[in-house]
């Protein structure tokens, strides 16, 4: 690989967990991590069991895991109940009037709900599931804002056995009828709106498209809970409201035992191919490894006040919203709304307001920050904070220093945290008591996951040579099959390594000489230009680097020359306007940074608006793929948040 290239991908700023964090961390020093981790290794099974037993089992399994792969059972015999290791077992102490949730709405409204309140509303709604004839093994459509009876009905889901499919606020009536289809969901929860900048989303009216015409036949109730206030339909026969259900009900619901391999939940994720595939988790070992990851890696503390700012509708959500905090009994804060409404300093208001302990976001948040400016965060105490996490996408440096600094006061470890939905838990990230940390990398693997980067033959890649990331042994949190298709599951994560039973991740990664995992990003992202592979995503943080840049998404263009050439899109921070003379200057900010093959052609600096993403925040690059390459924008645009971008793009250099 060109010098120059492997000369940036040296990040060389090391930040050592401060002394005062490690005394009275979990993990204190990286020998100490070392060593649990190579034990782990050699014998996954013991440390996951140890894990396992912190939680509360009716039966105790009888065996670990059962592997035959691409198929794993783990804590086989066992059964449990996920909502009661979350609620029930924090009830017989101190932890009993401790507040479970924190919530903010975006209008304004906060609502406390204590660990004893939480419980009680979690085994009354149960009790209306099952008054609305709701089974074990059903499946449920959750379409709620991000209010308290989200988790509410996950966890009456739970308690019940029923299946829960989260599907994001922000998706459309098509996406709901699409999961109901595909999963054969019985019920619909929803609320009649939620807020978001200020307007209500009009959730139940989506339900009512979806369900209309007879589409979406499976579903017969739709419980609707109040929220907004809007005027909505009810069709008879069909829909009942939330509160009229919850008074015909008391509070008395034991929790029953399920085994260790019931489906927990299906949550619907998007492939580089095709529709989003129902990815399914099942009990034990998912929470299991939910709470070993938030125990560890969130260094949570019966005092924190623990803030993760994603949606339910995401894995994030499930896994460190919902059940990892409070199956460790934390505190969790909930806001509804978005982060700049009414005005961009709503977080910092927020965690001021809350005391808020850890913060755990994503890094296009954080860029979003870093453009709106820095009088936002200095407006509020944010002294209270002690750990920092970032998820979803590989942070560049300038982002990592950024929040850092003006976020965690230079005082606050930032855990980056490496998985996916398909992995349930967090896979790669530091350990905030013990890594030591480089900006933009998610360091080491957690324990009892053994990740690796080989090249196409299976071969382990040297020291800064990119290749495949990929797990070679199974882990309880890991997804169990894609709903309703084996056949998809076998080929899509377990036929690249095949006979060796590998896990494929669909991302590109390289190790440093220290161990630490870069991820590159998904392998589709990856450029070969003539011969070179390049990242994306260290080209885009070679441009925002730059001091007028606010944003910048790369891809591949087919050249004839070279066979890939490098196109970058790119938006400026306020008051900064795109010229011929910035356009050289960012070509040789990425020549500087990488090196002259990274160079782009001048025409393939696109200055734009903004980028195509998905309601998630992820660039959407398939799109821009298709943009810089002048083919017509083809397949699944159903996650584009803004489908007008599009049209701009397309024509933004006419
Ligand atoms: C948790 C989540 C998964 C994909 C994954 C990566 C990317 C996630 C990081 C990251 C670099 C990170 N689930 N990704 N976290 N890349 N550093 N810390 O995001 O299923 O929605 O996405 O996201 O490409 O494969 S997900």
């Amino acid at each position: 690989m060109n010098q120059n290239i492997e000369s940036h991908l040296i990040e060389n700023r090391v930040f050592k967990p401060a002394k005062s964090f490690a005394k009275r961390a979990r993990i204190s020093s990286p020998a100490e991590y070392e060593e649990l981790y190579k034990a782990s290794i050699r014998n996954p099974e013991k440390f996951w069991a140890g894990e396992a037993k912190e939680l509360l089992w009716h039966k105790r399994w009888k065996t670990v895991l059962d592997w035959k792969p691409p198929f794993a059972k783990w804590f086989v015999g066992g059964t449990l109940n996920a909502s009661e290791n979350c609620l029930d077992r924090h009830l017989d102490s101190p932890r009993k009037n401790k507040a479970a949730i924190i919530w903010e709405g975006e209008p304004g409204d906060q609502r406390v709900l204590t660990y004893h309140q939480l419980h009680r509303e979690v085994c009354r709604f149960s009790n209306v599931l099952k008054r609305n004839g709701l089974k074990k093994g059903d499946r449920v459509i959750v379409y709620m804002p991000l209010i308290p009876e989200a988790v509410i009905a996950m966890l009456a889901c739970a308690r019940i056995g029923a299946v829960h499919s989260v599907v994001f606020g922000g998706f459309s009536a098509e996406a709901i009828r699409d999961r109901v289809n595909d999963c054969g969901a019985t019920m619909i929860i929803t609320a009649d709106g939620g807020y978001r900048r200020g307007a209500i989303i009009p959730l139940k009216q989506n339900v009512d498209h979806a369900l209309q015409g007879g589409n979406a036949k499976s579903v017969g109730r739709v419980i609707v809970f109040r929220r907004a206030h809007n005027e909505i339909h009810i069709e008879e026969g069909r829909d009942v409201w939330w509160h009229r259900e919850m008074e015909y009900v008391d509070a008395n619901c034991p929790p029953e035992e399920f085994d260790s391999e019931h489906p927990l939940f299906i949550l619907y994720t998007s492939g580089s191919t095709g529709k989003p595939k129902g990815i399914l988790h099942t009990t034990g070992g998912y929470l299991t490894g939910v709470s070993a990851t938030s125990k560890y890696i969130f260094d949570l503390r019966d005092d924190d006040i623990y803030w993760c700012t994603a949606d339910v509708g995401w894995i994030t959500g499930h896994s460190y919203l919902v059940y990892g905090p409070l199956a460790n009994g934390a505190t969790t804060v909930m806001y509804e709304g978005a982060p700049n409404w009414p005005e961009p300093d709503r977080f910092w208001k927020i965690i001021a307001q809350f005391g808020v302990t850890i913060l755990y976001t994503a890094p296009t948040a954080i860029r979003a920050f870093i453009k709106w400016g820095n009088e936002y965060p200095a407006r509020h105490d944010l002294s209270t904070l002690r750990l920092l996490g970032t998820v979803g996408e590989p942070i560049n440096p300038e982002a990592w220093m950024w929040y850092h600094k003006v976020i965690g006061g230079g005082r606050c470890p930032i855990v980056d945290t490496w998985w996916q939905t398909e992995t349930g838990a967090i896979m790669i990230s530091p350990l905030p008591g013990a890594t030591p940390c480089k900006p933009g990398t998610a360091t080491r693997p957690f324990f009892g996951i053994d990740a690796v980067v080989v090249d196409e033959a299976g071969h382990e890649c040297d020291v800064d040579e990119g290749g495949k990331l990929v797990i070679r042994k199974p882990w309880p949190s890991m997804l169990r099959t894609i709903y309703g298709d084996k056949e998809r599951f076998k080929k899509q994560y377990w036929s690249d390594f095949k006979s060796q039973g590998w896990y494929t991740t669909g991302d590109g990664a390289r190790r440093d000489k220290d161990g630490n995992f870069w991820i590159v990003g998904r392998i589709d992202d990856v450029l070969n230009v003539a011969g070179h592979r390049l990242g994306t995503s260290e080209i885009e943080s070679a441009l925002v680097s730059h001091e007028a840049v606010a944003e910048a998404a790369v891809v591949g263009r087919p050249d004839e020359i070279k066979g890939q050439a490098v196109v970058a899109f790119v938006t400026l921070k306020e008051g900064q306007e795109g010229s011929p003379t910035l356009r050289k200057a960012l070509c040789s900010q990425i020549s500087h940074a990488i090196g002259p093959i990274a160079r782009p052609e001048e025409k393939d600096i696109r200055f734009a608006e903004a980028l195509p993403k998905t309601r998630s925040g992820k660039i959407m690059r398939r799109l821009l793929k298709e943009i810089a390459s002048g083919t017509e924008v083809r397949g699944d645009t159903t996650t584009l948040e803004d489908f007008s971008i599009l049209t701009r793009l397309r024509h933004m250099d006419e």
